[in-house]
């Protein structure tokens, strides 16, 4: 077909004329099929319409959901919400099939014309297609309403149950209208009508099989012509079928159809992914008017997952690698136009991924689309999260949902595997009840092997699959292992539990006891908050360093065992979840693209390692600050390089230090960083030729002496942290905290603030600080000081003491992702305290919980004037509890 776009109109204005010479409306008569947006024009309320109601315009796609998943009250709103829209029908349109054509709206819609209930559909992921002219008024200026009533409560019936995601409510995706003749391809659950498979590829010749269902919606008998035409990945015709059929009226009529092999066909892969693209009209056999006519793209691929070997593409070992990937976008929700889903794939590809997991849902049809185009395999999985519901309710929505992705999406070159739960045995139901969970358990198998059956009967050709967590006995017991061909892990070993290198011995254990089932990791990842850095990166502290070396090991782990085919990092890019606080509230940050798309390190580091083509990239580290003694002149930390090249070498300000080997881990070199820019270039080269990166980074001196030769503007301290912490907007930098030491600074007395949970041992609290977008400079703290010292010269100061109180008896959810460890919450402690600063008191009966409440930032700005070679001695007294600092910033002014 082709896409029409018009500028004019804008991008979701768009019209598909399917394969005629260019059209325009005045030939509709005669046009088999028409597709236009309905994305304009729509009203919107907040709840169950009522003509009192103040409706809001709005275009699709839209989610009602996008602002306040990011505010600091819990939860979204869930609910009953209407659109509403005028629809404009062409007068001679009467006689033809109208239908609406829904990509997805989330999670169960009613859709209403003219007052009637006409269709309704669950599931919030997959498209659906109600026919609608029966309910039209065709008359030239007549009025036709639709209403949308769209609910995205939670449901026990509908999967997901709970997931780390948000489930935005919205008609989020494109609508369009579809007109045909009352001779037409079936659009059964929204399909294309048409199912091409492929049986025998090789490089010498490969078969085309094309089937399908005509319907005849007409009164009358009607015979047609069958006409199907190949063409190359260049547009020319490589073959030509024509048959002949008759179409019983008011039947559905299969159709099957045969094409010549292809000689020497252009195989389809991720390196060279050559469409083909099939043309099925049907004509009046006598008129030979076309009726309706439907394309689609056509691989010729062939594949298979070995247990020892991995993965096989056209026949060679092809190692899987790429990652999964959610549908929403900073400030959006996941209303995306499609050009964000495509944009996201390009990423992906520019990666050097070959992979995508669309996950944990069926996505726009725009994304598979772009698989195809642009050359990336894709497994697609049903939203079976967590847990179940023993409902046959539940097991019948699972079922359509099944059916609908795989129909949907069958013609899909790109995709490989159907997956239909993940998880799911994460959110145990029935504990302390064994007997009762046994038999959960054994239905969740149940609904798992009916589910396994149902897919293989829609779809023989591709592989199934299961992602589980990695309670490795748990689904062994189950029964949950032997049920799909490939069995998916997703670790987390180093993150939520134990350390990075258990990683590599689960997966071995796991080749040992099933040296016959394919195996790939569906999931792995550590949070990195881009705004977050370390010298000396820990497990939690959300640093980019931390995430960087969880992934080189994994990587590394991944590459090297042939039997594991495919390794899926989590995610492509950060993406919402509502009930997650941590450093970025409502951000799983695992992302290696932030939640806008900007690339982080780790994403980089990816690059490093699956491009082929030269690559060298400088790591974006590049405002820094850090401390330096007496008489020197630099300090040093150390600089990541990305790049490919056998060897790089790095220069400081034109001054080299020194060439480094390629290796399993990222390029690194300590950095003597002078004070302002640093002018750091990379140097690589390949095929006798060079290639460079340059980055200019700005490097703040602190002097570890104040009163040393070097005097200091401003230093602002992190306390009970040992992480760096660069403000976004004002582009201040934060230095962890040090013990005191003379002539210069630091805490006396006091721990840092730990969750009770070992788990979480060094890095604050994990909860959402209120009044603030900088969590991490409340999210740590010092417990128990009693002095905070700074041996400042005479002069004139200003102090910021910045607290936040970290314990609350407010509940949090628990992250059930955190695996067995049960987030414990430290219960709410009264504190009070004075505060003085060189002897004088200037804060009585501090109790920052309850004068500003628990859980939220409150700093306060204090001048000092510093006389007689004092320096700056703040003393924290208490009277009821341990007293409190969580960041502090001095400022000399003069
Ligand atoms: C998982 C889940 C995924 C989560 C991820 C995480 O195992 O499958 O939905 O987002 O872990 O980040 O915790
Ligand atoms: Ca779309």
């Amino acid at each position: 077909y082709k896409k029409v776009k018009s500028s004019h109109f804008g991008h979701s204005v768009c019209m598909l004329i399917l394969m005629m010479v260019f059209q325009s409306f005045d030939s509709v008569g005669q046009v088999g099929r028409v597709k236009t947006s309905l994305n304009h024009g729509w009203q919107f309320s907040r709840t169950i319409a009522s003509d009192s109601l103040e409706w809001e315009a709005v275009n699709l796609p839209h989610t009602w959901n996008a602002q306040d998943v990011m505010d600091d009250k819990p939860g979204y709103h869930r609910a009953v919400c209407s659109y509403r829209k005028e629809l404009q029908i062409d007068s001679r349109w009467k006689g033809k099939n109208l239908f609406i054509y829904f990509e997805g709206a989330n999670q169960v819609a009613d859709l209403l014309v003219n007052g009637k209930k006409v269709g309704s559909h669950t599931g919030g992921y997959t498209g659906f297609i109600v026919r609608v002219d029966q309910f039209l008024n065709f008359e030239e200026g007549a009025r036709n309403e639709i209403v949308v009533y769209v609910d995205n409560r939670h449901n026990e019936n509908i999967p997901p149950l709970s997931a780390d995601f948000t489930f935005f409510g919205g008609i989020y995706r494109d609508v369009f209208l579809i007109a045909t003749d009352r001779v037409h391809f079936s659009l059964d659950h929204a399909a294309k009508g048409i199912y091409v498979t492929t049986p025998r590829v090789s490089e010498e010749e490969a078969s085309l099989h094309i089937s399908g269902f005509l319907e005849n919606t007409s009164e009358k008998d009607q015979r047609v012509r069958l006409k199907t035409t190949l063409r190359n990945p260049d547009g020319k015709v490589i073959g030509e079928r024509t048959s002949l059929a008759n179409l019983r009226k008011g039947s559905q009529t299969p159709l099957v159809l045969n094409m010549p092999n292809v000689q020497k066909p252009k195989l389809w892969s991720p390196e060279s992914p050559n469409l083909y693209h099939v043309l099925v009209q049907v004509l009046d056999a006598r008129s030979n008017t076309v009726l309706d006519e439907i394309s689609s793209p056509v691989g010729f691929r062939w594949f298979r997952f070995d247990a020892k070997t991995g993965f096989h593409l056209n026949g060679k070992p092809y190692k899987l690698i790429g990652a999964s990937r959610h549908q929403d976008f900073k400030g959006l929700g996941n209303a995306l136009p499609d050009s964000y889903a495509i944009q996201d794939l390009k990423l992906l590809k520019a990666m050097g991924g070959n992979f995508l997991r669309v996950a944990h849902y069926p996505q726009d049809p725009a994304v598979l689309e772009a698989c195809d185009r642009l050359g990336l395999l894709a497994s697609v999985e049903i939203p079976v999260v967590n847990a179940i519901t023993e409902t046959e309710e539940f097991y019948q929505n699972c079922r359509s949902m099944q059916v609908e992705m795989i129909r949907q999406n069958f013609n899909h070159p790109s995709v490989i595997i159907w997956a239909y739960m993940n998880e799911v045995l994460l959110r145990m139901k029935f504990v302390g009840q064994p007997e009762r969970q046994k038999i959960y358990i054994s239905n969740v198998a149940k609904l798992a092997r009916e589910l396994e059956e149902l897919t293989s009967k829609e779809d023989p050709s591709r592989y199934t699959m299961l992602a589980h967590h990695g309670d490795y006995t748990r689904y062994k017991d189950a029964g949950l292992l032997d049920i799909p061909m490939i069995t998916g892990w997703n670790l987390y070993q180093g993150w939520y539990s134990g350390n990075i290198a258990g990683f590599a011995g689960f997966m071995d254990r796991f080749h040992q006891e099933y040296p016959d089932k394919p195996v790939v990791v569906t999931e792995y990842g550590a949070d990195a908050d881009p705004r977050i850095r370390s010298l000396s990166a820990e497990r939690f502290d959300k640093s980019m360093e931390y995430s960087l070396d969880y992934h080189e090991i994994y990587l590394k782990a991944i590459m090297d065992r042939p039997f594991i085919a495919a390794g899926m990092a989590w995610n492509l890019a950060d993406f919402n979840s509502e009930t997650r606080e941590e450093t970025m509230p409502h951000i799983n940050n695992k992302g290696l693209l932030t939640i806008d798309r900007k690339p982080k390190d780790i994403y980089r580091f990816y690059q490093s390692k699956l491009l082929s083509a030269p690559f060298i990239q400088i790591s974006d580290w590049d405002r820094r600050a850090g401390c330096v003694d007496s008489g020197q002149v630099f300090s040093t930390q150390s600089m990541d390089v990305f790049s490919n090249g056998e060897s790089v070498e790095l220069f400081l300000n034109g001054k080299s230090l020194g060439q480094k080997q390629q290796s399993d881990k990222r390029f690194s070199w300590q950095v003597p960083f002078v004070s302002g820019t640093n002018r750091i270039e990379a140097v690589m080269s390949s095929g006798g030729q060079e290639y460079r990166d340059v980055r200019n980074v700005e490097f703040q001196l602190i002097p570890r002496k104040l009163k040393g030769d070097m005097l200091f503007e401003q230093i602002n301290i992190l306390l009970g942290a040992k992480r760096i912490y660069s403000e976004t907007q004002s582009g201040l930098i934060w230095l962890p905290d040090q013990p005191y030491q003379s002539g210069s600074w630091g805490h006396i007395g006091g721990k840092p603030f730990e969750l009770p949970s070992k788990a979480r041992q060094g890095y604050g609290t994990d909860r959402n600080i209120r009044k603030t977008e900088d969590d991490p400079i409340y999210q740590t703290q010092q417990v128990g000081i009693s002095q905070y010292k700074m041996d400042v010269q005479d002069g004139h100061y200003e102090l910021i003491l910045h607290f936040a109180e970290l314990t609350s008896d407010e509940k949090k959810e628990a992250l059930v992702y955190n695996l067995g460890q049960a987030e414990k919450q430290q219960a709410a402690q009264e504190r009070v305290f004075d505060i003085s600063i060189n002897g004088l008191t200037v804060y009585r009966d501090m109790n920052v919980a309850k004068r500003y409440g628990a859980l939220t930032a409150h700093s306060e700005k204090i001048s000092v004037e510093v006389n007689g070679g004092k320096g700056i001695e703040i003393g924290f007294h208490p009277k009821q509890g341990d007293p409190i600092l969580n960041a502090i910033q001095v400022m000399r002014k003069y």
